[in-house]
């Protein structure tokens, strides 16, 4: 191959490997159910393939040892006829038998995917263009919150989503810890998952649900289930109120320049719901649905103009003066 052609073709041909492990394959499980459906997935490819390597044999042969076509091409010769037959009776049994064993397979495999636990950590995911709204609900209501595109879980631990949607169909996705599930208007999905060990997951939505679809992701982050009592109990309180001047200002301004109308700001006057629930956005890790890291900089971006960095999703460019951002941004920076 010439070198040239070389160079070309070499990156292409390694680039499905560099999907094989990471924070986001189906090929590196991480979950209890996700480790099932890649044996699900190995045993099928497996068979599949000795039976397309065996067909492909039998086919080879067959061409190399084709005879010369006989003078009389529609005479049967019927000892060759029978062996035939007895031929195609066995391989039509082999062929029910592998199909009765896959469906043994996929029916053991789907058993533990979807088994269900009493005592599993329950959480309500609502699915908005092109946000996702998380619900923690408890039976007492102080012990309940919403946040937004992060899930915070305790590893080892099995959590069950409940989904639903506010608009279109979205799907539920997070290829290291399970399969995929719909959110669908009207209708309530749950889907159970256990994450191995500590680690934060990606998820994407997986269904196609208008302009900004590939910017609706989210992060699972497993935490050590100490950990997530603690944090748990820190995202269950009510949003700090500012200490110095900026800050303040930053906080009068959020309700002025009408964020209040769309966002939530647990313990303030804020308490619109079109938008993500803002209580405690300063300790998340991205913003706007994993489109960005979370920093002074591009929070900053995000409140300055929204449809750049998102263009066409449901929060409009609000007009600012520099100084009045400035103080908002502080203020939101505070909101751990
Ligand atoms: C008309 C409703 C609306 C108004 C007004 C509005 N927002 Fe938003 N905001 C949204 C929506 C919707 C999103 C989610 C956008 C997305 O990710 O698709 C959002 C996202 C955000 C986020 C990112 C949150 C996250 O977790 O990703 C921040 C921060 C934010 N808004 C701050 C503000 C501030 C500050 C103002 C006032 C200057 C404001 N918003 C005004 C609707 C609004
Ligand atoms: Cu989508």
């Amino acid at each position: 191959m010439p070198v040239r052609m070389r160079t070309v073709l070499v990156p292409f041909a390694t680039l499905p490997l560099a999907a094989c492990a990471g924070r986001q394959s189906v090929l590196d499980p991480q979950g209890l159910q996700s480790h099932q459906i890649l044996n699900t997935l190995f045993i099928f490819l497996s068979l599949a393939a000795v039976v397309w390597i065996a067909v492909v044999i039998v086919l080879a042969v067959g061409m190399l040892r084709r005879k010369r076509s006989a003078d009389q091409p529609l005479a049967l010769h019927q000892p060759f006829e029978r062996a035939a037959g007895r031929v195609v009776f066995i391989l039509g049994l082999a062929t029910l038998a592998i199909v009765l064993g896959l469906s043994i397979v996929s029916y053991a495999g789907q058993r533990t995917v979807f088994a269900k636990d009493e005592h599993a950590l329950t959480l309500k995911i609502i699915g908005h263009q092109w946000w996702w709204e998380v619900r923690y609900e408890d039976d007492s209501p102080d012990k309940s919150f919403v946040t937004a595109n992060e899930i915070r879980i305790p590893a080892g631990q099995p959590v069950k989503v409940e989904l639903e949607s506010a608009d279109v169909i979205h799907s539920f996705w997070v290829p290291s810890l399970t399969g995929k599930m719909d959110l669908i208007t009207g209708q309530k999905n749950e889907l159970q998952f256990t994450a191995k060990s500590a680690g934060v997951y990606r998820g994407q939505c997986a269904e196609f649900c208008g302009l900004q679809h590939a910017h609706m992701a989210f992060a699972v982050l497993a935490l050590p289930p100490d950990e997530f009592g603690r944090w748990r109990d820190r995202e269950n309180q009510g949003a700090s109120s500012p200490t110095d001047q900026l800050g303040k200002q930053g906080e009068q301004l959020f309700r002025a320049r009408g964020c209040a109308l769309c966002h939530t700001v647990r313990g303030t006057l804020a308490g619109g719901q079109l938008g993500p629930d803002l209580t405690h956005v300063g300790s998340r890790t991205t913003i706007a649905a994993g489109t960005l890291p979370l920093t002074p900089a591009t929070l900053g971006g995000w409140i300055a103009d929204p449809q750049h960095i998102k263009p066409g999703n449901y929060m409009p460019k609000m007009p600012l003066q520099s100084d009045e951002l400035i103080a908002i941004l502080h203020y939101l920076e505070q909101l751990k």
